[in-house]
């Protein structure tokens, strides 16, 4: 049998069935009734074949084959997971290991906000560089408009959202209180696989209420409430919203204080910035530019004449640093 993975907490996966033919109702014990269910799921021996490495093994979005455990009955034993599309995954600092998000999916929705919580583009350059090594198209999400209005908003934050969409990223301002902005949205991610990320406070979680009011899915699930600056129990979940139409789903995860890259090592950043990426290699130094002191380096060139932001250009130097302190690369 096949499933989706909806979440994981420790060892215990939720997997959703897929739906069964007419006719094999039968090969899932239960009936048909527990083909639309969702499924407690463990893992078969001891390790997962081709995911060796992970704090957790599966995250949710991940495809995987089961069958049923002969030793608790009406649950499930994970004997393989399909190839991934894509992984999503962060650096967990505390567990020294990577931290899986999101498997398959076909959007990274970045959130920010103006202000409540502070704008902190820097966060958001990280989750940006890991979505493009992911392979994951990112777009910017700026929630919370409402509190422009308020004269609340930090001026820096319109000035980083144009600087972003003009290198190619597509930018949302919405709000999930008043619903400004969320029809666009809704159109962009319907029938599409999406991952919700941002600090916590962001308003993950009632965007998620905003774009669909009418969500038929677990009580416990919707309502779970990331407890902020807490986060041993949260985990993310795979939530699926038919109202947007057939085949949309989003994928919710608890709010991070910080974004630690991962499997990304820190000579290799600017190929994954895109307005860097083009100069690698140009500079006089050439690929053992540091891009700091150098003469006649082209990504200082590019700083100076604003074809690389200033802030962008911080964000690298830091993100830069902090890898190649770490030594966790591999
Ligand atoms: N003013 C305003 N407040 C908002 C908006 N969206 C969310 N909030 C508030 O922001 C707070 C945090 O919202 P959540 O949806 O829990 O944020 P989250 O990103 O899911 O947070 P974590 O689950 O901790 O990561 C709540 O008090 C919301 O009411 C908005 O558009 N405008
Ligand atoms: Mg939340
Ligand atoms: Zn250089």
């Amino acid at each position: 049998m096949k499933g989706l993975v909806i979440s994981s907490s420790r060892n215990i996966f939720t997997v959703k069935p897929d739906a069964l033919g007419p006719g094999r109702k039968e090969t899932l014990r239960g009936g048909v009734e527990t083909a639309r269910k969702q499924l407690t799921c463990r893992i078969k021996g001891k390790v997962l074949k081709g995911v060796e490495g992970y704090g957790k093994p599966l995250a949710p979005g991940d495809r995987v084959c089961f069958d049923w455990d002969p030793g608790h009955p009406h649950q499930g034993l994970i004997r393989e997971v399909e190839g991934r599309k894509n992984l999503l995954t962060r650096f967990n600092r505390q567990g020294q290991s990577s931290q899986l998000l999101a498997a398959n999916v076909d959007l990274a929705l970045c959130v920010t906000t103006p202000v409540s919580p502070p704008f902190r583009p820097r966060f958001l350059d990280r989750v940006l560089l890991q979505a493009d090594k992911a392979g994951i198209p990112p777009v910017i999400v700026c929630n919370k408009q409402d509190l422009y209005a308020e004269g609340r908003a930090d001026p820096d934050t319109e000035e980083r959202l144009q600087d972003w969409s003009r290198i190619g990223y597509p930018v949302f301002r919405v709000s999930a209180r008043t619903g400004e902005g969320l029809g666009e949205l809704r159109s962009y991610i319907a029938r599409r696989f999406s991952v919700l990320l941002g600090q916590s406070g962001v308003g993950k979680s009632s965007l998620i209420n905003a774009l669909a009011p009418d969500l038929h899915i677990r009580v416990g699930s919707l309502n779970e409430k990331y407890d902020r600056g807490n986060h041993t129990t949260a985990m993310p979940v795979l939530l699926d919203i038919p109202g947007l139409g057939e085949g949309t789903g989003i994928i919710d995860t608890p709010g991070m204080r910080r974004f630690v890259p991962d499997r990304i090592q820190a000579q290799d950043i600017l190929y994954y910035m895109r307005e860097f990426a083009p100069l690698v290699g140009k500079c006089t130094y050439g690929l053992s530019c540091s891009h700091r002191t150098e003469p006649g380096c082209k990504i200082r060139e590019a700083v100076s004449r604003g074809a690389i932001h200033e802030d962008r250009y911080e964000s690298f130097l830091r993100i830069h640093d902090e890898l190649a302190g770490s030594g966790y690369d591999d």
